[in-house]
């Protein structure tokens, strides 16, 4: 089995201990990084996520399955950094109080460091009061959410950033698989990206 296949389904079936090895071996055999993260990592999480929703993988089996992806993710954060060039533009970044999902945001951060973006990672359950607190040093500030009972408090902060008079310095960015178009649209945000590659380009175009 090539390595990439070996990869998918080492992620899908949670053996932490071996993607890092199986990730190194794809990346010896001359797959790209990038490449690696779109076409095996993130599928592989998409597959998880649907045994999930089919009620065939319980939060367990997700959790391990989470695992065994950072654990290749920790390996291509170094490759896909990128290396010595002039900061496109400053973001801040989290995923929004009341959600712990970080496997999304942590991609959007690698890809956007990759793309010569400065990221500072907010982590995961910040409240508005942390973003408030970042955005007066940073261009952008992206919020991520993947619950429906989290999403709303994008709205919150950015009613907080208004508050705080810091809403017209910065531009909020927002994502993840519970934020749609037309939910993005009324919070209030600048941008919406479908996937981290979406928000390179945006954010690129915005910077
Ligand atoms: C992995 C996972 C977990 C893991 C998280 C591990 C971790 N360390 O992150 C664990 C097991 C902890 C978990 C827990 C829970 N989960 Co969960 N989880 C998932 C699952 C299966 C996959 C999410 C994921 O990682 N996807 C892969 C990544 C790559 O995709 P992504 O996050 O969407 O990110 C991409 C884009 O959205 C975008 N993006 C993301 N963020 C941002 C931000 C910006 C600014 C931009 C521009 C773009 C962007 O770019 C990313 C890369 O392309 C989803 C199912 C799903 N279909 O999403 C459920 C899901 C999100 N979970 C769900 C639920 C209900 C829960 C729990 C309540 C379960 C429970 N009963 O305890 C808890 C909640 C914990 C909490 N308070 O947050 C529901 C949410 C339902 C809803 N509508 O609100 C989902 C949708 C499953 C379902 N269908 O029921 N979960």
């Amino acid at each position: 089995m090539d390595a990439s296949k070996a990869l998918n389904e080492a992620i899908i079936e949670g053996k932490m201990s071996e993607t890092p090895g199986i990730t190194q071996a794809a990346l010896d055999g001359g797959v790209e990084p990038a490449v690696l993260m779109n076409e095996v990592l993130i599928p592989a999480m998409q597959t998880v996520g649907e045994r999930f929703e089919r009620q065939e993988y319980f939060v367990p089996e997700v959790l391990v399955s989470a695992r065994a992806m950072q654990a290749s993710l920790a390996i291509l954060r170094p490759l896909l950094a990128a290396s010595g060039v002039e900061a496109v533009a400053s973001i801040a970044m989290g995923t929004v109080k009341g959600d712990v999902h970080e496997i999304g945001k942590n991609i959007v951060c690698m890809v956007l460091e990759g793309a010569g973006f400065e990221v500072t990672d907010l982590g995961v359950d910040v409240p508005p009061a942390t973003f408030v607190a970042a955005a007066s040093g940073v261009d952008f500030i992206g919020m991520s959410s993947l619950m429906t009972t989290s999403r709303d408090v994008m709205g919150e902060t950015i009613r907080a950033l208004e508050e705080a008079g810091l809403r017209a310095k910065v531009k909020v960015v927002v994502g993840g698989a519970a934020v749609t178009p037309e939910f993005a649209r009324m919070v209030g945000s600048d941008a919406y990206a479908r996937d981290a590659n979406e928000a390179v380009r945006i954010l690129t175009e915005m910077a």
